[in-house]
């Protein structure tokens, strides 16, 4: 009977000394901070904690003096299924009797140890560590813009990442480089651990790239080394695979038209007549983002032969200074005029097209211009045949016109707009007609014809 009575005592004495251990969601030691960035209850420093969780990344402290396999110290980051801030750095007293083989990301592992943390990084100093697991894939990583606290310990995504600079030496457990992220500039830590260590600019980022390189996307782990309260400052980016340095390829910009798909048709044009001008506008696709439109300057010639099959049959484009937008249906207005001035053999009308070389990024679609020639007026062309205009082109406002007879005259810029009219037996240019290509129409009263000039100062 005696016996009977202390058998159950004994065992409530063992339950009570040594409670079930219970595993604490990450997040919930992360969100124990105060607003100077230091662990508060019930998660504060010195807290004994039980975790389970996946290892992410590499061991950031192996100590290259220790072969492997033998003794190291670790320091890794451990994330697991909580709602929020769920990773955790996990970090070694000391030199401890774990191999590096049994911190392989994709382990997931039981912690045993003690909250505390090293310069604004919250860690868990582990007196047991256990693995349950091998081989887990990784998460989707978090798209982020910025790294801080809710980013520490946390796989991200970083994009439009611009590094500015590179290790230039290789020693000791780790380096240093710039990168900026926005308005924000962080430090990549790379550790003697990482795919990216002692690598190149090159081997990194790929042939020919130099610094600062440009819009990099970056997969890599939250972290912070501030080593003055309140802690809300140093934080960085742990990069371990070069897989995970990507840079997007480069979206070319395209400036389509509005043109109809059948063409501009401008009906019957006679031979050395002049259409009236037809418009369609080129507008912009995937340009760049700074300043949304892409600024077209228009160099010499301002003008853009047309021709069928590399005949002789002339026409016009004009492009002015402007803005194409990058979207909707506003842009840079193009003119086409239709002018044939040379008989096309066979030919009566049929589609046109053209290029426009001069314009950066090229015009990648060609646009139809569809015309026909029509007999020309003998009347008209042989008085045309006995006009001469001299000097052409025009190098001042001063011009000679010889013709049989007198002649009123409009003079046409290549939009069709008219910019001058007088005699032709009293020509005079204004001074401020800028270089390029005119049209003079000539009229008797009963017969038309149209002669070119060039004003070239
Ligand atoms: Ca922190």
């Amino acid at each position: 009977m005696y016996l009977i009575q202390v058998q159950p005592f004994q065992t409530q004495v063992f339950l009570y000394v040594n409670p079930a251990p219970t595993v604490v969601p990450i997040a919930n030691i992360r969100n124990a901070i105060d607003g100077n960035g230091a662990q508060v209850a019930p998660y504060a420093t010195g807290t004994n904690v039980l975790i389970q969780g996946q290892i992410y990344g590499v061991n950031r402290n192996i100590d290259a003096t220790v072969a492997n396999g033998t003794k190291q110290k670790f320091e890794f980051t451990v994330i697991d299924n909580s709602t929020g801030r769920n990773g955790i750095v996990i970090r070694s007293t000391g030199t401890v009797d774990i191999a590096p083989v049994d911190l392989l990301e994709g382990n997931n592992i039981t912690v045993a140890g003690t909250v505390s943390q090293f310069n604004g990084l919250t860690q868990i100093t582990a007196t047991s560590v256990t693995r349950n697991s091998t081989g887990n894939a990784r998460k989707t990583p978090v798209n982020a813009t910025v790294i801080a606290e809710n980013e520490e310990s946390q796989l991200i995504r970083l994009t439009g990442v611009t590094v500015t600079t590179w290790p230039s030496t290789w020693t000791g457990s780790g380096q240093n480089a710039n990168i900026t992220v926005g308005a924000n500039t962080y430090t990549l830590r790379i550790t003697s651990a990482s795919e990216l260590w002692n690598k190149t600019v090159v081997d990194v980022f790929g042939s020919g790239a130099a610094l600062p390189v440009n819009n990099v996307t970056m997969v890599g782990l939250g972290g912070q080394f501030d080593n003055a309260s309140p802690f809300d400052s140093g934080y960085q980016l742990f990069v371990t695979k070069i897989s995970d340095v990507t840079i997007p390829p480069p979206i070319i910009p395209a400036i389509s038209t509005n043109a109809p798909s059948t063409g501009l048709d401008f009906g019957s044009v006679t031979k050395n007549e002049v259409s009236a001008s037809q418009t369609y506008k080129l507008i912009g696709k995937d340009l760049p983002t700074t300043g949304s439109n892409l600024n077209v300057v228009v160099t010499t010639p301002n003008n853009f032969q047309v021709s069928k099959n590399n005949t002789d049959f002339f026409s016009t484009i004009s492009f002015t200074n402007a803005e194409i937008n990058n979207a909707g249906t506003t842009g840079l207005d193009v003119y086409v005029r239709f002018a044939p001035t040379s008989d096309i053999d066979g030919a009566k009308g049929g589609d046109i097209t053209h290029a426009v070389p001069a314009l950066v990024p090229t015009l990648n679609t060609n646009v139809a211009v569809k015309g026909i020639q029509v007999a020309p007026l003998s009347i008209a062309e042989e008085l045309a045949s006995q006009v001469n205009i001299y000097p052409n082109p025009a190098n001042g406002t001063t011009i000679k016109i010889d013709a049989p007879q007198n002649f009123s005259v409009e003079m046409l810029d290549i939009t069709g707009r008219k910019v001058a009219e007088f005699n032709s037996s009293a020509p005079k240019l204004s001074e401020n007609l800028p270089n390029g290509l005119y049209f003079l129409q000539f009229s008797n009263g009963t017969t038309k014809f149209v002669k070119r000039l060039m004003i070239q100062k």
